[in-house]
């Protein structure tokens, strides 16, 4: 039997941002939520390496959170020591005899660089049992059409590696990947256990088709890059992150798979560990009612109801401070929407400047209007406040005007409708832009 240890999307060095409070974890360090994350990760690395048994440490990718995308800041500073003591505690603790595979993923590497933050704490002369796959290994596996692989012959057991790359940016690439892919296709019946390690995911288009089934027919894919805990298939494994880090990712589960593979049979059994529970402070969102003939006072009052919980008489506790996001739901005018942005603006401002009263760490807030389903609803009123006067009315003349010069005759009520459609939708665009 062979027993390995799946995990991913670690995101060290990840910061709350939005609405949070400004104070550090350990001054001039870290951040709260920020070093409950390492935390979490040296006491997840201390309890694997002393699971029994555990022949491999795989990780499919994004150990550091920052560099990505355009925001080229390297990984602050604990983030860093952080994961060097990781290391530490668990080649310490398995005596430097197993194997840790790592493949980058899309966080935590500079674009167009080639050595990355993770790639920096490998010191060579300390021979650490570490196996490191980056995009540009991928590249040269696809320019050399090789198989980029890992062999372990005394335990029977290959690793085929899919570093992330963004393959289907360019045509030019999604050929070449297509065409590499087929190296991946593991001999068949030769004894030996197959397993995939990637970073990518279809629903965002960064994972090959292959390796969403079970095309190739490896015994076991292990997923990175999506951050809830779930099994896609039979063999198919996303391990998810340690802790949820938005406010979408607290609907799903997050921990580390222990995977053990019968080398005969190649009979899998997967247990999940799950680690959000470890997560030591209310990180919910809270959902409050709002009608049209409430008052301000009577709003207030509902408000600081819901963060009654988070007045103690310790204050604020960077460990335990809650992350909190309020959905407003029910009828909501533009006067309505106004006030709740005015009253959260002063209640956060309250929670952030009494110290000695709230454990509050991030208050963001969002107005979810019921009567945006409301398809035929165009009388609102609210799209008046934002652009023109009367828009249907402004709207209705403009058209008129439009279709007595061309000398057409549509439905001019029917062409409204549809005009005030297209505004509505392309105000909701735009709100939706402005969302985190
Ligand atoms: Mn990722």
């Amino acid at each position: 039997m062979v027993r390995l240890i799946h995990m991913a999307d670690t995101h060290l060095g990840y910061r709350a941002r939005r609405g949070t409070i400004n104070q550090w974890a350990i001054q001039n360090y870290s951040r709260p939520y920020e070093q409950e994350i390492y935390d979490t990760f040296l006491k997840i690395m201390e309890e694997i390496s002393k699971v029994k048994n555990l022949d491999f440490l795989i990780h499919c990718g994004d150990m550091f959170h920052h560099p990505f995308l355009y925001n080229s800041y390297p990984p602050p500073e604990p983030a860093r020591r952080t994961f060097e003591e990781g290391l530490k505690i668990f080649f310490r603790n398995t005596n430097n005899q197993v194997p840790f595979i790592y493949i980058e993923g899309n966080h935590g590497i500079f674009r167009g660089y080639e050595f990355t933050p993770f790639e920096s704490h490998i010191k060579e002369e300390e021979n650490l049992n570490i196996y490191y796959f980056k995009e540009r290994d991928l590249i040269n596996a696809i320019k050399e059409k090789k198989t980029l692989k890992l062999e372990f012959p005394a335990k029977k057991i290959r690793f085929y590696v899919f570093p992330y790359f963004e393959f289907k940016s360019f045509e030019f690439y999604q050929q070449q990947y297509d065409n590499w892919i087929e190296n991946q296709r593991p001999p068949k019946n030769d004894g030996f256990i197959n397993i995939a390690l990637a970073h990518g995911s279809i629903g965002d288009d960064t994972l090959h088709s292959k390796l969403n089934s079970d095309d190739l027919g490896y015994d076991y894919v292990a997923l990175g890059h999506e951050h809830g805990l779930k099994q896609l298939s039979k063999n198919h494994y996303y391990s998810g992150s340690l802790l949820p880090m938005n406010f979408k990712e607290i609907f799903e589960k997050q921990g580390y798979l222990v995977v053990d593979i019968d080398d005969k049979t190649k009979y899998l059994k997967v247990e999940k560990v799950f680690t959000d529970p470890l997560l030591k402070r209310d990180f919910k969102i809270i959902t409050i009612e709002v009608y049209p003939t409430q008052t301000s006072i009577d709003l207030q009052k509902k408000i600081k109801e819901e963060l009654d919980p988070y007045v103690t008489d310790k204050g604020f506790e960077p460990k335990t401070a809650a992350r909190l996001k309020i959905n407003f739901t029910g009828e909501i005018t533009f006067e309505k929407n106004w006030q709740i942005n005015e009253l959260m603006s002063s209640i956060r401002r309250d929670c952030f400047s009494e110290l000695e009263k709230y454990n509050i760490l991030q208050l963001i807030w969002k107005v979810i209007d019921i009567s945006e389903i409301l398809e035929d609803d165009i009388s609102a009123g609210k799209i008046q406040d934002y652009i023109l006067e009367k828009p249907d009315d402004e709207f209705k003349t403009f058209v008129g005007e439009k279709l007595n010069e061309e000398q057409s005759n549509y439905d001019v009520d029917k062409l409204t409708q549809i005009g005030m459609k297209a505004l509505k939708k392309a105000l909701r665009a735009m709100e939706r832009e402005k969302e985190v």
